[in-house]
């Protein structure tokens, strides 16, 4: 397979219900979409990036600066172009994770195409089906939080994950629990803490809460495994986890008991499945992650999180959570599941009359 054309789209979709978490709040979906045609056939990458740096380093024109210039360079030199192979080619440059994830997500989808294999197969899933949690942005008062998260637990999510940030911590998870306490509960905090905060976190564990989120910054491994150690509630890394190296770091340092592994952030779905790897060697939870994907992201995300060691529920969505009309068929959740797509490549394909529609800006490359 070879590398022939590549269209990097750039689409902006409004949300349906405003985002906020610690990092800011998100009114619209801009997204960076990447069309791989290859030799073989066509294959869709999506590129978790948000507009400004925050979550991490990477931002969109950014990522779309570092694929056009040097990623899709060095996978057109590629003759026998396969996704490892791509994400080799890619590793001569440091950084940039959820840039490459971008061209791997595609050129994987090409290949697996013209396989007819799909992501869920070639990535070793062992479940048909996911079961979803909720990630609930920050409300402007409790009373209206509640009545977001009643209408979560009604449309049947398995978990409720709720976003926390100084001065908005105790008295949100107090109230939730106080009024659904049987529910599966968690917080993240998107680094938004550090270690001198550990008293008021640990007032946390009152709430009996399935895990809190990366409390504290990206390169604090040190200084998690000194909160975990003053915490009952077990602490889980999102944004410190960048590569399977990291994972083994994080595990062996006490930094972490449970892992969120999103693909975007670690450089691809073939490092997300090495850090599951190592996380199931050392009897780590995983769970899948999620960047408010369209149906093209989620697809991938849904094959990557039935893998055997994704044991709690992931942060993939039905469409209607974040867009009326979303840019593949409606991805739809029955009882709290969704299930994994079982086509080839991806499984969804983009509408792309729909795509077109929300289209801010397109660049061709030619291989
Ligand atoms: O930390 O998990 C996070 C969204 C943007 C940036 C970071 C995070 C999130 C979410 C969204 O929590 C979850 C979802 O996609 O449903
Ligand atoms: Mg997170």
């Amino acid at each position: 397979m070879k590398l022939e054309r590549v269209e990097l789209r750039r689409i902006d979709i409004p949300l349906s219900t405003p985002f906020r978490t610690s990092l800011g709040l998100e009114l619209n979906r801009d997204i960076l979409l990447l069309r791989a045609d290859t030799s073989e056939g066509p294959g869709w990458g999506e590129c978790v990036a948000m507009p400004e740096p925050g979550y991490s380093e990477e931002y969109l024109d950014g990522a779309a600066e570092i694929i056009r210039r040097f990623l899709l360079p060095a996978v057109a030199a590629l003759d026998e172009l396969t996704p490892a192979r791509a994400a080799a080619a890619m590793a001569a440059f440091p950084g940039h994770p959820m840039a490459k994830a971008t061209v791997e997500m595609a050129v994987m989808d090409a290949w697996l195409r013209a396989r007819r294999t799909s992501y869920a197969d070639h990535l070793g899933a062992v479940r048909t089906v996911v079961d979803c949690g909720v990630s609930v942005g920050i409300a402007d008062t409790i009373g209206l939080l509640i009545a977001e998260v009643s209408g979560y637990v009604d449309q049947g999510y398995r978990r409720i994950k709720l976003k926390i940030e100084p001065g908005w911590d105790l008295e949100p998870v107090r109230a939730i629990r106080e009024r659904f306490p049987d529910i599966a509960l968690q917080a993240d905090a998107n680094a938004a803490y550090t270690l001198a905060d550990a008293r008021h976190l640990a007032a946390l564990d009152a709430f009996d809460l399935v895990m809190l989120e990366q409390p504290l910054g990206s390169g604090d491994l040190r200084d998690h495994a000194a909160l975990a150690r003053m915490l009952r509630t077990p602490i889980c890394l999102d944004e410190s986890i960048t590569s399977a190296r990291a994972a083994t770091d994080a595990i062996g340092l006490g930094a972490c008991a449970i892992v969120n592994i999103k693909a975007g952030r670690v450089g691809g779905y073939l490092e997300a499945r090495r850090i599951h790897d190592v996380c199931v060697a050392h009897s780590v939870p995983v769970w899948c992650g999620g960047m408010l994907e369209t149906g093209l992201g989620q697809a991938a995300n849904l094959a990557l999180a039935a893998l055997p060691g994704f044991t709690l529920p992931a942060d993939i969505v039905p469409s209607e959570r974040y867009f009326a009309t979303d840019v593949t068929a409606p991805i739809r959740m029955s009882e709290g599941r969704i299930a994994v797509p079982g086509g080839p490549g991806l499984g969804l394909e983009p509408m792309l009359e729909v795509v077109e529609g929300y289209t801010t800006d397109v660049v061709t490359v030619t291989g």
